[in-house]
């Protein structure tokens, strides 16, 4: 049938966690979080000594549309700001009721997810722990290990993002690192 696309083959490196081949490649540095980590004054600092890439995400193409699946692999690289560990941005999904899989690669981390209603839950990921957001949840990682943390996402094209209730909400709860351990915590600036 006309305009039927053909099958994609994609391999995971499952050691750096890219996916190959990737058609979209998304960069985001510490310089693109300002508000979300809990230590301004320590964002600051780093952002000021030469900023970070935080995390990428490796992306095959495919259309924006019902019935299509976007399937990447984001790498978030080990770090933290003050106490708190490197982390995505988070986001509800546009359509919110777009559910999502991750399927985690390398390294360890969590997966925080919340609902507007106020309902928080979090996955402590690793590979082959498969987590399943479901709709309505907005959802972030957190890299808890000195290594990389990769996972695998799959979700429906038409999903899209909203990152502007996160970045004025933030989470409920911030994975931070005390005594040498990640260590959950009620977050004192969420709204
Ligand atoms: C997309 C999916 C992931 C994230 C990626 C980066 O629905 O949840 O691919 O986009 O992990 O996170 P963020 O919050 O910056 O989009
Ligand atoms: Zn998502």
């Amino acid at each position: 049938m006309e305009g039927i696309m053909d099958p994609l083959e994609s391999v995971i490196d499952f050691k750096s966690g890219l996916l190959k081949p990737f058609e979209n490649k998304v960069a985001r540095k510490l310089s693109d979080m300002q508000g979300m980590y809990l230590d301004d004054k320590a964002l600051e600092s780093i952002v000021n000594s030469g900023d970070d890439v935080v995390y990428k995400v490796f992306e095959r193409k495919v259309p924006l549309e019902e019935g299509h699946l976007v399937h990447s692999t984001t790498v978030i690289y080990p770090g933290k700001v003050g106490e708190e560990y490197y982390m995505t941005k988070g986001h509800f999904h546009t359509k919110e009721d777009r559910s999502e899989l991750y399927l985690g690669v390398q390294g360890e981390g969590y997966v925080i997810m919340q609902t507007k209603e106020g309902k928080v839950s979090l996955i402590r990921m690793k590979p082959g722990v498969v987590a399943y957001i479901p709709p309505y949840w907005a959802h972030r990682t957190i890299n808890i290990g000195k290594n990389i943390f990769a996972f695998f996402t799959v979700y429906p094209a038409d999903a899209g993002h909203n990152y502007g209730s996160i970045e004025e909400t933030g989470f409920p709860k911030l994975v931070l690192e005390k005594d040498g351990r990640p260590t959950i915590v009620d977050n004192p600036n969420y709204r």
